[in-house]
């Protein structure tokens, strides 16, 4: 077993050294190129929804460090055993190594936002890692322990110039180590000590070409968020209902959850950047971000929430933005007859569907350009997303999109469409309890018992809450400035009974339909039940 420390540790070293040269590259190139990023991203999309369900309920915004680190840890398996490959078969070790550096090229130039020079850092990964093999191993294989001296010999004597280790495969850790009673021979010590050199040089290597890397990268995003800072936003044109001051009601952009595919967060230079309408129009536009901002701006409340949020879960927010209407600008493109549905496409590749008939039929659908009075975070969609009142984020949200193509539902499954999820994407009626939490332990007496409710551009009409199987009881409701966010409730419960109590709350929404009991799971179309939880009154 011992005998197979260096080689696998020289198989690692290499792999390791490729892959921080491909970060090196992709960091001066394009971060999107990175080796990493591109498996990574290609696993995302190959993932069965089920496990992609499981995985952002489980880990939430963990998902993504979680699959990078999943990758690394195979990809360290792989290159130790590529490392223990190469002590008998230094050729195939290094061809398979090479073919690792394939894969990434192969992954790099399948993404759906792949240029050809993205397989670059990927090639020179596998390049860097085979020639570090061909260097390291021959050093790894020099001072390999001979077999431990047959017990039944005991008196045999070292060979004399023998460049083995005598003892090191006696199995005592000690034996083997640099200060060892039973001392290496000369030239094993010289073959260990310039393995030892030459690892730390690899290490060395590595390690500066991984720093650069992230400092490089950082960089990037910081001219990403220069980019940003320059930005000066208009004055909306139309700047609708006053902001509300009821603590909670807006998410802070920091707070506000993510949901995306995007492994690195792209980054658009609004300068470079256009919007095109194309597709069925008879007019195709494109338009630049200056050109977005001469037109009339609308500011507007929208609450927004993720089809993958579950019952009482946490991938719902409520922000003010700042956007142009689409309406009109698909009217000026003039959407032919038959068109019924807008790809949105994006920076990360993606494909986002949006009906048509919910963008015109008179709701505030829009490009929105900012957030709660900032340009949008780079993470919500810089320099442009849409927002569509009413839909779940995978239809009607896409963020740092780069056009809009008009088509039909027929002819194209978007995205999430290809893998499962719901054509058009109306939100569900939702309701959840914020205060108390659940296992609560409550002093006897009146709780205050919060939340908020949501069904976007129906409206909430009323909140009920049910305390065991006591009549549901009416919410307050605080005001909202229109059916498009979720509405704040209320209810003090007259907790006066000592003892471990069921809570349930149930939305009404605007057209009087009472929230679904009905439990439903995610997936294909959004979660349904009523939020339950159980606190104990003391
Ligand atoms: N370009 C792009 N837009 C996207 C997504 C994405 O993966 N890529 N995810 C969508 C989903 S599933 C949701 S719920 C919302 C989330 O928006 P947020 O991250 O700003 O909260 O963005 C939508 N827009
Ligand atoms: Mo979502």
């Amino acid at each position: 077993m011992r005998r197979l420390i260096r080689p696998a540790l020289s198989g690692l070293l290499a792999a390791a050294g490729g892959i921080a040269t491909a970060e090196l590259v992709a960091s001066l190139v394009r971060p999107e190129s990175s080796p990493l990023v591109a498996i990574g991203g290609t696993v995302i999309d190959a993932t069965p929804t089920p496990v992609k369900e499981y995985a952002v309920a489980t880990f939430g915004t963990y998902d993504k460090p979680l699959l990078i680190g999943t990758i690394l840890i195979v990809l360290a398996a792989l290159a130790a055993a590529v490392g223990v490959l190469a002590v008998h078969h230094r050729t195939a070790a290094l061809l398979a190594i090479g073919a690792l550096g394939l894969v990434g090229a192969a992954a790099a130039l399948t993404r759906p936002t792949a240029r050809p020079l993205d397989a670059l850092p990927a090639l020179l990964a596998g390049a860097v890692s085979a020639g570090l093999l061909a260097w390291l191993a021959p050093k790894a294989a020099t001072a390999p322990p001979p077999p431990s001296p047959a017990p039944e010999a005991p008196g045999a004597a070292n060979p004399a110039g023998s460049d083995t280790v005598p003892a090191a495969g006696s199995g005592s850790p000690a034996a083997a180590g640099p200060a060892g009673p039973a001392a290496a021979t000369p030239a094993g010590r010289a073959g260990r000590r310039s393995f030892l050199i030459a690892a730390g040089l690899v290490a060395l290597g590595t390690a500066l070409a991984g720093g650069l890397a992230a400092i490089i990268r950082r960089s990037g995003t910081q001219a990403a968020d220069d980019a940003r800072d320059a930005i000066t936003l208009p004055a909306p044109t139309d700047p609708g209902p006053p902001p509300l001051v009821t603590p909670g009601f807006y998410t802070p952009n920091q707070d506000f959850y993510r949901v995306d595919i995007a492994l690195t967060v792209p980054r658009v230079d609004p300068r470079q950047w256009t919007l095109q309408i194309t597709g069925m129009v008879d007019k195709p536009v494109e338009l630049t971000f200056d050109d977005l901002l001469k037109q009339p701006l609308i500011q507007r409340d929208i609450t927004l929430n993720c089809v993958s949020n579950e019952v009482g879960g946490p991938y719902v927010g409520n922000a003010r933005w700042l956007g142009v209407p689409l309406a009109p600008l698909l009217r000026a493109a003039g959407v032919q007859a038959g068109a019924d549905q807008i790809v949105a496409r994006a920076a990360d590749g993606i494909t986002i569907g949006t009906p048509v008939a919910t963008v015109l039929d008179g709701r505030d659908a829009m490009l929105a350009i900012a957030m709660n009075g900032q340009p949008l975070p780079l993470e919500h969609g810089f320099p442009v997303r849409m927002i569509t009142p009413g839909l779940y984020g995978y239809v009607g949200a896409a963020k740092w999109i780069t056009a809009l193509e008009l088509s039909t539902f027929s002819s194209f499954d978007a995205y999430w469409v290809q893998r499962g999820w719901g054509a058009t994407g109306p939100v569900k009626t939702a309701s959840r309890i914020d205060r108390p939490k659940a296992f609560a332990q409550l002093p006897a007496g009146t709780v205050t018992v919060a939340g908020v409710a949501w069904a976007q551009h129906r409206g909430i009409s009323a909140v009920e809450v049910q305390v065991d199987d006591t009549p549901w009881q009416q919410a307050k409701l605080l005001p909202v400035p229109s059916t498009d966010t979720w509405v704040q409730w209320t209810w003090d419960w007259p907790a006066t009974a000592a003892g471990s109590h069921t809570l349930r709350v149930r939305a009404i929404d605007g057209t009087g339909a009472v929230q679904t009991e009905q439990r439903a799971e995610p997936f294909p179309d959004g979660a349904t039940g009523w939020q339950t939880l159980v606190v104990t009154v003391t």
